[in-house]
């Protein structure tokens, strides 16, 4: 398996569109248009877009600026406020045919200006190229941001959204976890093993993290060598230390044999720490707390969770 099986789409998947328009005529002609060529979705309000974003992650929306309670330009900015779906690509497709409007567009992050009624050739066109650049960019951001072993984050994602969510934390004045992994007697296992069986037991592990978690808002990464970090926004000690938990049974659920194992199978330990974020703290003594834990989850005898 290679990066490009975990993180990007299939070339042959069809890309997603999500057309929204207060006039049901308009979204019919998108529609007719894209449907042979594209996964296609639909809203007529500005609400109903922002949460069909969130939930279907299309490549691109096809916007109308023009409707009632919420504008296009109103929707726009909110994708582009949440990390979840800032990245879709925001193509206006406007009856207004005004420069500053347009402007306005363009610094909102919309990445082009379809003009109604739409010309069908030049329309394709447009949507095609966007889709290409979209495809660009998620590669690129896959490769920079994402594990190329695990598919999880990578240390350097970890290392931009940690303070990003630790200055949101300290904003909402609510409790931020993180849970420390590490998987144990791993050097056991790559002995006994090989290290190709080891690459595909991190693997199984990273899969098991990511499934357990379940909120959107929580977030795993490869630390380094065979440890994962969790972070756990608005999560107090207690909720965190029943997530390690899950985790910790997860992992011991997949039965991955390891006779050198004091488990007689892959077990993984975890160490959790919970603060509420200050100014007058740094995010670098949650991170030290829990490795701290993790040490004692060590010392007790591995496949446990302390904090
Ligand atoms: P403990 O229970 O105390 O955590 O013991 P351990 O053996 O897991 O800890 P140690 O830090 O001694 O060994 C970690 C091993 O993880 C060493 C290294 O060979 C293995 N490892 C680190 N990264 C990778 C990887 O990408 N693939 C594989 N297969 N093994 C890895
Ligand atoms: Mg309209
Ligand atoms: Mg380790
Ligand atoms: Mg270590
Ligand atoms: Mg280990």
């Amino acid at each position: 398996m290679d990066v490009a099986d975990i993180i990007v789409p299939l070339e042959t998947e069809r890309g997603k569109i999500l057309v929204v328009d207060d006039q049901p005529l308009n979204i019919k002609i998108l529609h007719q248009l894209f449907h042979e060529d594209y996964e296609m979705f639909m809203a007529t309000n500005g609400q109903q877009a922002i949460a069909l974003c969130q939930k279907l992650q299309p490549d691109l929306v096809l916007l109308d600026i023009e409707m009632p309670i919420m504008s296009g330009y109103d929707v726009c900015q909110q994708l582009k406020a949440d990390p979840l779906t800032a990245n879709i690509g925001v193509i206006f497709v406007t009856a207004h045919f005004d420069e500053v409007q347009e402007v306005k567009g363009f610094q909102l992050g919309a990445v082009d200006f379809i003009h109604k009624p739409i010309n069908p050739i030049i329309t394709t066109a447009r949507v095609k190229n966007q889709f290409i650049l979209k495809r660009q960019t998620d590669l690129l951001h896959s490769i920079a941001l994402l594990d190329s072993l695990t598919g999880v984050a990578n240390r350097r994602q970890f290392e931009q959204r940690l303070p990003e969510i630790w200055k949101h934390s300290c904003r909402t004045q609510s409790p931020l976890s993180v849970v420390m992994l590490d998987v144990d007697f791993f050097k056991h296992f790559n002995d006994r093993y090989g290290h190709q069986e080891g690459d595909r037991c991190l693997r199984l592990v990273a899969k098991a993290i990511s499934t357990t978690l379940k909120r959107a808002v929580d977030f795993v990464a490869r630390y380094g060598g065979e440890e994962f970090i969790c972070i756990l926004p608005d999560t107090p000690l207690l909720g965190a230390e029943h997530m390690a938990q899950n985790i910790v049974d997860a992992v011991q659920a997949l039965h991955i044999k390891h006779i050198d194992s004091s488990f007689n199978e892959v077990t993984i330990s975890a160490g959790v720490a919970c603060v509420q974020p200050r100014s007058d703290l740094t995010w670098q003594t949650l991170i030290e707390t829990a490795d701290q834990q993790l040490y004692v989850a060590k010392q007790n005898g591995r496949n446990v969770v302390c904090g």
